[in-house]
């Protein structure tokens, strides 16, 4: 068995922030399959995050989508997070589920529009001020599906004059995180497409603006670890929203679909000094459990993170350099392979042992009877969803 104590210290700085709507109902375009004791509400959602972090340590905080998660109390919120055992985390915001957003949101031609959404971003620092968040995370929707359809230049233009009025808005302790998306809902041009125009907009306004990287928001075959590296290289990596995919935004558990990719990653992280105590760079969840049962669903992606995490941290840097200098391709190789290959996860269940959470935390959230209490607790209602 692998020995895990060089990088134990390294392990307890990990910290992974869960989704609230990885725990409402979800699915594509096609169906939505309803599961039994999903949450009625952000408190239910919470609870369920809950389970997550009692059962890994490794998920202390819960990010908010307003207005799925819109409460009359975010004080109460905050509360019921607490005694629970976690706190409420970034809040994210939605410009793509309103009518009046069909062409655009802090890009749109009309003032009346934008300003909605302006406003609605001023609302979101409101709830931040509220749930003592740092981040306000904005992914736009906005783009066009045809060519001709709009002028792509002034809607940068108008995106950036939006943006300033929202990043004047956030405190001193707080950051603005754009994140990019290549395609969809629109099809011929999204207005903020890529790690460059993310980077280009909130270089323009400020040190406390920076950019999200969700992994399922890239083009097939990009080499997603580049941009980790060039984006740390260059101070603004703010966070990750984590997920994989095998076609395209597919959301599913981070991991599942190219383990190696998420090594790969993750070691990049490690060494441009965004893991843990060393940056400021969030690890987020972004995911949808559409035919698997959620709670367990994100315990299995914690789980992946923290293996792949101590992977990259086994990483034998001071080999590697010297390889890399000498010129020796294949050892340079070699060493990276060798950590991707090492089985971490006998090692990882003492250690977790050793700190009084479950070996095996799948098995300890299956034997707790949790699941089967919320589908005899939350009979009826309306079960809150992606969207609801
Ligand atoms: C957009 C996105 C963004 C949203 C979330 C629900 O595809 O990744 O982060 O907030 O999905
Ligand atoms: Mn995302
Ligand atoms: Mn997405």
């Amino acid at each position: 068995m692998v020995d895990l104590a060089p990088i134990s210290s390294r392990l307890a700085e990990q910290r992974i922030e869960l989704p609230s709507w990885a725990f409402g109902n979800s699915g594509t375009r096609f169906k939505v399959f309803a599961q039994p004791g999903v949450p009625r509400d952000p408190f239910e959602k919470i609870s369920d995050a809950a389970q997550v972090h009692k059962h890994t340590g490794l998920a202390p905080t819960v990010a908010l989508h307003i207005p799925w998660d819109k409460v009359d109390s975010y004080d109460d919120l905050a509360k019921h997070a607490e005694d629970n055992g976690v706190a409420l985390g970034t809040v994210n915001s939605n410009t793509f589920q309103d009518d009046d957003y069909k062409l655009g949101s802090v890009t749109h031609r009309d003032d009346r529009i934008r300003q909605k959404a302006i406003d609605h971003h001023f609302a979101c620092i409101d709830v931040m001020n509220q749930t003592g968040s740092r981040d306000l995370k904005i992914w736009l929707a906005d783009g066009t599906n045809y060519p001709g359809q709009d002028d792509m230049r002034g809607r940068q233009d108008r995106l950036h004059d939006s943006l300033s009025k929202i990043y004047e808005r956030i405190g001193e302790n707080q950051r603005l995180v754009l994140e990019y998306k290549f395609f969809e809902p629109a099809f011929y041009h999204t207005d903020v497409p890529d790690w460059g125009t993310s980077y280009a907009q909130v270089s323009a306004l400020g040190e406390r603006a920076v950019v999200c990287l969700d992994t399922g928001h890239h083009a097939p075959g990009t080499n997603i670890e580049f941009i980790v590296m060039q984006l740390l290289r260059l101070g603004k990596l703010g966070s990750f929203d984590f997920n994989s995919r095998f076609y395209a935004d597919d959301d599913l558990i981070v991991g599942a679909a190219d383990p190696f990719q998420l090594f790969r990653i993750l070691v990049e992280v490690v060494r441009g000094g965004g893991y843990g105590d060393d940056g400021d760079t969030a690890f987020m969840l972004d995911q949808c459990h559409n035919i698997e049962d959620k709670i367990p669903g994100q315990i299995r992606s914690v789980l992946n993170v923290q293996e792949m995490t101590a992977r990259a941290l086994l990483v034998d840097t001071a080999a590697l350099a010297t390889a890399q200098a000498a010129g020796d391709v294949l050892s340079a190789n070699g060493i990276l392979m060798d950590a991707f290959y090492t089985d971490v996860r006998p090692a990882l269940a003492e250690w977790r042992a050793a700190r009084g959470l479950p070996e095996d935390p799948m098995a300890a959230y299956a034997a707790s009877g949790y699941g089967a209490s919320i589908v005899a607790d939350r009979v009826g209602g309306n079960q809150a969803g992606w969207g609801a």
